[in-house]
């Protein structure tokens, strides 16, 4: 193992003395490591990305307060995600300008990339449904918010375009068709931020990262078991959750495919996700419900703005493993936003179908 890694890991609070760490999972943002110890006991070792999360201090106050009310209302240890504090107690080190921190790992549980099965996606609804139901009377007020105007979809628009404008990497000209289909619906993309600056629909605590890979399931029941990736755990819509969870759950391919050919949004994955997130959190107003097939599409068109964003910026925020990364995953987004205008109405009779169940 090497040395940097474990004199870090040797500043937690373990139980035994680390001997092995390997990169674990496959975040676009944080560094993440699957640390073991001589007992046999696993750990999850996290360099936060800091230029993303400007906050680092808030943030982890956030995940303190999120996990300590999740811990209060369930008696599965193994629901919530547990933070190994340092030997001097604090959340996180700091190492060389760098900040680092350790979770118990939750053994017995699969992480998807994508659903093998329907009932593997209702059951990430259930997993997100439940986390948006138990968190419903926490003080939301009380949350930081660990990236500012993180899902706030005009502001996402306003970067986009100083990033064309920038055009810091040359490569606004050859992507023009994708800058234009964006740019062709940025009104209809500020109906939802406007109902919540309107009231119209309640701030909720949400989640704002609601990949299928952020949510294990139980390897023997294959049920919901814990949320994790809590980072960006601040005040948000339920929409954001629910539409994140379908941009990425109900697509049929990966989020970056290259043979768009392959990528759709499935109606059967849309409807069971709704049904297992609205019958776990039963208190979605009526406003919420009307607006769930905006969230999806705004979640995705938003997403793809990000990662276009990214790749005219020259791919500094998520992370790449190949050229073109970012275009490609701009362009499935862009994909499903088209599949959805056209399978429009079917959203809505599903909405309409499974809320009244
Ligand atoms: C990032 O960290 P990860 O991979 O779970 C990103 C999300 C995007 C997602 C796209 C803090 O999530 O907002 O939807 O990539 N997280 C942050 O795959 O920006
Ligand atoms: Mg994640």
């Amino acid at each position: 193992m090497d040395p940097e890694k474990m004199s870090i890991l040797r500043a937690f609070r373990l139980d035994g003395a680390p001997v092995s760490c390997e990169n674990y999972g496959c975040g676009h943002i944080n560094a993440t490591f699957l640390a073991a110890t001589d007992t046999g006991r696993r750990y999850i070792l996290q360099r936060i990305n800091h230029r993303a999360f400007r906050n680092v201090q808030a943030l982890l106050d956030n995940i303190a307060a999120v996990t300590e009310f999740l811990r209060s209302k369930t008696d599965d240890p193994r629901s919530v995600m547990t933070l190994i504090r340092t030997k001097d107690g604090a959340p996180c080190i700091r190492y060389e300008d760098e900040y680092w921190r350790v979770y118990d790992y939750v053994g017995g549980t699969i992480c998807l990339q994508q659903p093998d099965t329907d009932e593997d996606f209702y059951q990430a609804a259930v997993g997100f449904g439940t986390f948006a139901q138990l968190l419903s009377d926490f003080p939301v007020e009380k949350l930081h918010e660990t990236i500012p105007n993180f899902h706030n979809t005009p502001d996402r628009y306003r970067l986009f375009r100083e990033s064309i404008e920038r055009d810091a990497a040359r490569r606004a000209a050859a992507v023009r068709t994708e800058i234009d289909f964006a740019l062709a619906r940025e009104s209809e993309m500020a109906t939802i931020r406007n109902a919540l600056s309107a009231g119209e629909i309640p701030l909720r605590v949400t989640h704002n990262d609601t990949k299928l890979n952020n949510v294990l399931l139980d390897a023997q029941t294959r049920k919901a078991l814990c949320v994790v990736d809590l980072d960006t755990v601040m005040p948000g819509s339920s929409l954001y959750d629910f539409g994140d969870a379908i941009r990425y759950g109900a697509s049929t391919a990966a989020e970056d495919e290259r043979d768009l050919s392959r990528v759709e949004m499935s109606l059967e994955r849309f409807r069971v996700f709704t049904r297992g997130y609205v019958r776990s959190c039963p208190n979605l107003t009526a406003g919420e419900l009307e607006l769930l097939p905006l969230g999806a599409k705004t979640m995705t068109m938003e997403c793809g703005i990000r990662f276009l964003t990214d790749h005219l910026d020259g791919d500094l925020y998520f992370a790449v493993h190949r050229e073109g990364q970012n275009l490609d995953r701009a362009r499935t987004q862009f994909k499903l936003v088209s599949d959805m205008e056209r399978k429009w109405s079917e959203m809505q009779r599903i909405i309409a179908e499974e809320s009244k169940m």
